[in-house]
């Protein structure tokens, strides 16, 4: 007969070996410089690994449940700044918010440490001065996932994954931080995913959110930003929302709209049934009177190719500026449609190279398909 307490210990142990150790090494950083999707170019602040450049957000950190970390964290400039683990289960020296644990002044370097009990999507940021060091950059994602390619022990599982972290600024604020005060004269003017907006999100394929029908993807969503976020789904996407803050939802929902206020974590998994060429669409609305302030939208793209550049099609260059270069291996006729679906323009291809002037196109993501099952996605910018 067997013994339930043998039963457990089995079934315990694949979690067990998969715990570790793992060390973070970060720094931080104040002579940061981005560029915005119009071209401007603004400072930040913010983290990097040791010995790599600083990034806005900062470097993403992903752990497994189970695992002790350690985050430590050298800070070589001019101001003191912390990490604050928000929404993890930590103790009170190791939460990063200065006047209850330590600031990490020039020169010195600390270790954050924690034990990542549960599964979830959460973030790290600087807790010194918050308004003025958050907006300057100085924030994160960090992900404690179930290993497996499950949500959670005994959830759903996913065979795609895209984590986006929403945030904004203000230029004029970022350009003269000491301007930053007051603080609630702040008026972000740029909004971002993974600091990234409008057209940069079109060239970046690996942000795309890419399946066959059928094959679901865990999308971990946060929300930095000064705005409520409203994340509006592809139809025919089945978006099911799974976990918040770090927690399993007693039951998930199924929506096509998600709002997320600032601070705030979801853990959704779209189960596309059909294929879709669309976005997921990210809007940010005022917490002062609720007007619109910005959007951005990610490309969703299910059942299509992400590219074809093979023997018989080739794009070129992609994304396209002025000119694209289609190559068949036989005459067709071609469809643009634009990410919503609609039919923007038909060319006539012969064999060989064809040059099409898109100057005209509005940017955007378009696919490009004949009556014979050739199809490619090209960006216009
Ligand atoms: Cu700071």
């Amino acid at each position: 007969m067997k013994h339930p307490i043998a039963i457990l210990l089995i079934s315990l142990l694949p979690l067990q070996a998969a715990a570790q150790h793992v060390q973070f090494d970060l720094y931080s950083a104040m002579d940061g410089q981005l560029e915005l999707s119009d071209g401007v170019f603004t400072n930040f602040w913010g983290y990097g690994f040791i010995g790599e450049a600083m990034t806005m957000p900062a470097p993403e950190l992903v752990v497994q449940t189970g695992d002790t970390v350690d985050v430590t964290m050298y800070n070589p400039s001019n101001e003191s700044h912390t990490i604050h683990l928000h929404g993890l289960d930590v103790d009170q020296v190791n939460d990063g918010v200065p006047q209850t644990s330590f600031y990490v002044n020039t020169g010195e370097t600390a270790t954050y440490s924690f034990v990542a009990k549960h599964p979830g999507t959460y973030l790290y940021h600087c807790h010194v001065t918050t308004t003025q060091h958050l907006t300057m950059g100085m924030y994160g994602l960090l992900v404690v996932k179930e290993p497996g390619y499950v949500l959670y022990a005994g959830g759903p599982g996913y065979q795609h994954e895209r984590d986006f972290l929403f945030s904004d600024l203000e230029v004029r604020v970022n350009d003269d931080p000491l301007q930053a005060f007051p603080f609630h004269t702040i008026r972000p003017d740029h909004f971002m995913v993974n600091g990234r907006s409008g057209d940069q999100l079109l060239q970046d394929q690996s942000l795309w959110i890419t399946a066959n029908a059928g094959e679901p993807v865990a999308l971990r969503l946060a929300n930095i930003s000064y705005t409520v976020v409203r994340c509006a789904f592809p139809a025919g996407g089945i978006a099911t929302v799974y976990m918040s803050d770090g927690r399993v939802l007693p039951q998930p929902f199924i929506t096509d709209t998600l709002e997320i206020y600032p601070g705030e974590r979801f853990t959704v998994l779209l189960m596309p049934q059909v294929d879709i060429t669309g976005t997921l669409q990210v809007d940010h609305y005022s917490m002062l009177d609720g007007t619109l302030q910005g959007s951005n939208a990610i490309p969703v793209g299910v059942g299509i190719p992400t590219l074809v550049n093979g023997p018989t099609w080739n794009v070129a260059p992609n994304p396209a500026r002025a000119e694209v270069v289609l190559t068949v291996g036989a005459g067709a006729l071609v469809r643009w449609t634009a990410a919503d679906g609609r039919l923007v323009r038909e060319d006539r291809l012969v064999r060989g190279a064809n040059r099409i002037d898109v100057s005209g196109m509005p940017p955007g993501l378009y696919m490009v398909y004949d009556a014979h099952g050739h199809v490619a996605r090209v960006v216009v910018d």
